[in-house]
């Protein structure tokens, strides 16, 4: 693999380790929050982060190229409510979106035809991430910052099944 590519694929491995911890500290915000249901929203967001992260591991390693795990930053969870936490929570993802996008551009480039396979999973996989922080984002505009409707969004995004789960 050339080393350009394999330069791209580490540190979007590392930008996929970095979503995973940023989704551990919002989690943990908001179970400060006495949010318990959006917690562990944020959770399973962080378990699907490790495994995004994994399938490029996965993929260097078949392809017998180095992975070089690279430095995280402390992470961003400075909001104060629900809602800014999912404003949060799609900015992230957009600014994803644009990784994956340059990085697909970069196998085009490149004549990396597997890597464009791979990256076909992750340009699906970020609409539906977009969508689902749109989504939370909508709902909770709705029904505000307080109250039974809070409570009640809580619940159903308390009720988020795993990936492999949902799919079944
Ligand atoms: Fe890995 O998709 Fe979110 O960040």
């Amino acid at each position: 693999m050339k080393q350009e590519v394999q330069k791209a694929i580490n540190d979007q491995i590392r930008a996929e380790f970095q979503s995973a911890y940023a989704y551990l500290a919002m989690s943990a915000r908001m179970d400060e929050m006495r949010l318990p249901g959006m917690a562990a929203w944020l959770k399973l967001q962080w378990e699907e982060e490790i495994a995004h992260a994994m399938k490029f591991y996965e993929f260097m390693l078949q392809r017998d190229a180095r992975v070089d795990l690279l430095q995280l930053n402390a992470p961003d969870a400075d909001f104060s409510t629900a809602l800014e936490c999912f404003e949060l929570v799609l900015s992230h993802e957009q600014k994803i979106t644009a990784k994956i996008n340059k990085l697909y551009q970069l196998a085009v480039a490149e004549g990396d035809y597997p890597l464009q396979t791979l990256l076909q999973w992750f340009i699906d996989e970020q609409v539906e991430e977009e969508e689902n922080a749109r989504n939370a984002i909508d709902a909770l505009t709705l029904v505000g910052d307080s109250g039974p409707g809070l409570f009640m969004l809580d619940r159903e995004l308390g009720a988020r099944k795993p990936e492999a789960e949902a799919a079944e």
